[in-house]
């Protein structure tokens, strides 16, 4: 099978240049190669689907985080599922469905086996091993479970409720016995939080006033604050902590694009008065616990105890309009790129 002279034409997106604040179309430009010359302990994958995520944004800028920077000209590098076309590692056979995190936005990846996995795809469909079964999921479970350490009867608020990571916590928390409170920017997506996820409130902080609608929803104040957004939405919800509140700081995508860093408000009175917990995590600290938890997950999802809501953008050349969209919220769920 394993013809040591195929080539493939491939078609990547690249970083032409770092985002000045927001991202824009000619940051990106979309470029061909050839790929070829497999060699020992490398696979070639045919890429179909693109895991559009938010902490890319941060990979984009020279700033060094977690992961080293993109460079200029290389490929945007990222979660993606594809499937083995040609291996030349004892741990992958062609045909295989796979997962990694850095094989980028293109249709072929030529890559060593280290960050990739091998999915079943009889679980569930195989795009949701970037999305509910995947890195967002696991951020949602650990970071709720071990991070809020819920008490049944908790009033739990979520920010960017919606989104990949928020949907689902905001349904652990309601399988937990808490009342939850999601915070989400449009009227569709509040209504589909109230009506489809069952969450006892929805607030559009693009039009209501966060901290007043807490207030008179909970006035014995917020047990525990999921955040994903930062900034001002973030002051307003810890302004309404009960005593001994959790705050788990998952993400702040608020920030993510501001060319100056944002003056706020002073958390650490309420914080203080209310023996509060403030815990920021990165996912990757419970990676010898994501089986247990894709197990779970995977079981809630059959008896449809969790459901999940995925936006699909066609086309490799869109995904650099989709991830603009990203940052501006123009997704509505897990932003996924279909390539193939
Ligand atoms: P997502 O929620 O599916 O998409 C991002 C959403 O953020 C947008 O749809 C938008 O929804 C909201 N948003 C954008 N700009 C905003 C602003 N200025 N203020 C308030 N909301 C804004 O993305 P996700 O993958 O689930 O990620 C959510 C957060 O979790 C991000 O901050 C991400 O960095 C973080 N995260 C952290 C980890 C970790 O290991 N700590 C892992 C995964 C994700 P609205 O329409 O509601 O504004
Ligand atoms: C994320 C936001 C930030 C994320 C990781 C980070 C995996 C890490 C940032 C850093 O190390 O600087 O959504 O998801």
């Amino acid at each position: 099978m394993y013809n040591k002279f195929m080539r493939y034409q491939n078609k990547k997106v690249i970083l032409k240049k770092r985002p000045d604040g927001f991202p824009k179309i000619d940051d990106f430009e979309l470029v061909e190669n050839i790929i070829d010359n497999i060699e020992h302990g490398e696979i070639i994958i045919e890429v179909i689907w693109l895991s559009l995520d938010p902490y890319m944004r941060g990979r984009m800028s020279e700033a060094k985080s977690y992961a080293s920077p993109i460079k200029i000209g290389d490929v945007i590098t990222g979660g993606a599922v594809g499937k083995v076309l040609q291996s030349k590692c004892s741990r992958f056979n062609a045909g295989d469905i796979v997962e990694g995190f850095t094989i980028g936005w293109q249709k072929f990846c030529k890559t060593s086996t280290h960050n990739i996995r091998k999915i079943n795809p009889d679980i569930a469909p195989i795009q949701t091993s970037v999305g509910v079964l995947g890195m967002p999921g696991m951020t949602a479970y650990f970071g709720f479970f071990e991070i809020c350490k819920p008490i049944p009867g908790d009033t739990v608020v979520v920010s960017a409720a919606s989104g990949a990571v928020g949907q689902l916590v905001g349904q652990l928390a309601k399988l937990s016995n808490c009342k939850v409170i999601g915070i989400a920017g449009s009227e569709d997506k509040c209504s589909y939080l109230e009506k489809n996820l069952n969450f006892d409130l929805a607030i559009n902080y693009k039009n209501q006033n966060v901290y007043k609608e807490i207030k008179s929803f909970c006035p014995e104040g917020v047990n525990i604050y999921f955040d994903n957004v930062g900034g001002k939405i973030s002051d307003e919800v810890i302004s309404n902590i009960a005593p001994y509140a959790r705050i788990a700081v998952c993400g702040v995508i608020s920030q993510y694009n501001l060319k100056q860093l944002e003056l706020g408000h002073r958390i650490q009175r309420a914080v203080l008065t209310n023996q509060a917990t403030v815990e920021g995590f990165l996912v990757f600290r419970f990676e010898q616990k994501y089986n247990i938890a894709i197990n779970r997950m995977a079981k809630w999802l059959k008896e449809k105890k969790i459901i999940w809501k995925e936006d699909i953008i066609e086309g490799l050349e869109n995904a650099p309009e989709a991830f603009i969209g990203l940052m501006n919220g123009k997704n509505f769920g897990k932003l996924l790129v279909k390539v193939k």
